[in-house]
């Protein structure tokens, strides 16, 4: 059997958002790494997930060069509508943060722009890497071993990242690691339909069959969502049945029209909130979904794990100029306390928004309440919405 070694400074295991991103980031600063990816280039960059990019995300493509694209194709909004009882409710997110807004760019252009970043600065991603093991991650010297064809491949390097998802490998090497789960008894059926938006903004509905949320991706094409059983098999779905629910859910008399179209995408996803601590273990350094799960509902994830490589990068930056690895031991406590705020931000707005069978007529009232008070304080109201454009960074997360 022949192993092919490389050497890098960084090993980097998945080319998702956090993976891609501190790839780019850390070729900035001159530090050399290695991406391993277990899916196809093509499978990467056509998976339909996020779409809300907070305010300090686009300006950190932006600030680093991979923003273009972007700024030509994402859609700036600057509010966005509660529904509840028919009734509707304007967050005015920028009048209520001092100007801050979220961009509407799906999370497959971004890894796009970030896989043609790293490709033009003439560095590759090894695709298709199969079986991807870490090992000695508690010595100075830890490896990453793959297979790619009949090729055994094996990464020597001085740091691993694990941004290989909530499936991947990576987290299961921290040995003595805190889990804090909640599972939701419910999921999202997610489709994209060709029809133009309904709205200039999101809408994100609660209503007593079930959330809904309308969003979008172009000028042609919509993106919606239904809450529903995660354990639903797609084919309980048909056209008819996502637009009768859609119909129902976000219904609020003649002044709004829901427009149809025909459905080329749809899927269902469980919802989860989930955290490991520490993100950390000897050279192993956990970020995004591989140590964090937040249900969609406040449009988190991908943002949080932008928050999570910011701060990596900051803390190898230190470790390669310096030296020091201050920075690097205290990666997973630095990153805990923006990441436990924006758990509390996703849960809270999932349950403020979502049907939740064990309590229904309870919570309603509550739901309601909460609703009113959220429409009547500029108080609530701008705790809502300097949320979802994102808490300013601290100093630590500065790049
Ligand atoms: P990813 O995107 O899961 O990428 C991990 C990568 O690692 C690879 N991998 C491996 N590679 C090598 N070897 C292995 N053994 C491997 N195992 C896995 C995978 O193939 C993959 O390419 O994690 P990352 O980079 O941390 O990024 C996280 C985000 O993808 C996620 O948080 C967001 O999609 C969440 N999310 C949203 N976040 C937002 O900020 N704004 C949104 O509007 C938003 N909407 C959403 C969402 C997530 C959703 N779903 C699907 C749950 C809407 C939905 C419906
Ligand atoms: C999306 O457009 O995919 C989207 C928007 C808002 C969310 C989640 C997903 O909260």
């Amino acid at each position: 059997m022949t192993i092919t070694p490389i050497r890098t400074q960084v090993g980097i295991v998945g080319a998702g958002p956090a993976g891609l991103l501190l790839a780019h980031l850390l070729s900035r600063q001159g530090i050399d790494s290695e991406v391993i990816e277990i899916r196809s280039r093509k499978v990467v960059e056509s998976t339909v997930r996020a779409g809300v990019l907070e305010q300090g995300t686009v300006d950190l493509l932006n600030e680093t060069g991979v923003g273009q694209r972007m700024q030509r194709e994402g859609m700036v909004h600057h509010g966005f509508e509660l529904r509840c009882d028919r009734q509707r409710h304007r967050i005015d997110l920028s009048g209520l943060t001092g100007g801050r807004s979220i961009t509407v760019y799906a999370q497959h252009e971004v890894i796009r722009d970030l896989i043609d970043a790293r490709l033009q600065s003439g560095r590759e991603i090894h695709f298709e890497a199969e079986d991807a093991s870490l090992h000695q991650v508690e010595t100075p010297n830890p490896i990453i071993r793959f297979r790619k064809g009949e090729i055994d491949h094996q990464v020597n390097c001085d740091f691993i990242a694990g941004c290989d998802g909530f499936h991947g490998v990576s987290r299961s090497m921290i040995p003595e690691q805190k889990v804090f789960e909640y599972t939701y008894p419910f999921g999202w059926l997610g489709i994209l339909a060709e029809s133009s938006p309904s709205s200039n903004e999101l809408i994100y509905a609660n209503h007593e069959r079930g959330f809904s949320l309308v969003s979008m991706r172009s000028a042609t094409l919509q993106r919606l969502y239904l809450q529903c059983d995660p354990h639903d098999p797609l084919s309980a779905w048909s056209d008819q049945r996502i637009w009768d629910e859609l119909h129902q859910r976000l219904d609020i008399g003649p002044d709004w029209v829901l427009n149809e179209g025909p459905i080329v995408q749809r899927n269902i996803v469980s919802m989860r909130s989930f955290m490991v601590e520490p993100m950390q273990y000897g050279r192993l350094f956990l970020a995004g979904d591989a140590a964090h799960i937040v249900p969609p509902t406040g449009a988190k994830g991908l943002n949080l794990a932008v928050a999570d490589i910011r701060n990596l990068t900051n803390a190898l930056s230190v470790y390669y100029r310096t030296g020091s690895t201050d920075r690097i031991e205290r990666y997973s406590s630095d990153c805990l306390p923006r990441i436990w705020n924006t758990q509390r931000f996703s849960w809270w707005m999932t349950t403020l928004l979502h049907r939740f069978p064990e309590d229904a007529p309870f919570r309603r009232r509550i739901q309601s309440a909460e609703f009113d008070y959220i429409s009547r304080s500029v108080a609530a109201a701008t705790s809502l919405a300097e949320n979802y454009v994102g808490l300013p960074f601290s100093e630590r997360f500065a790049l």
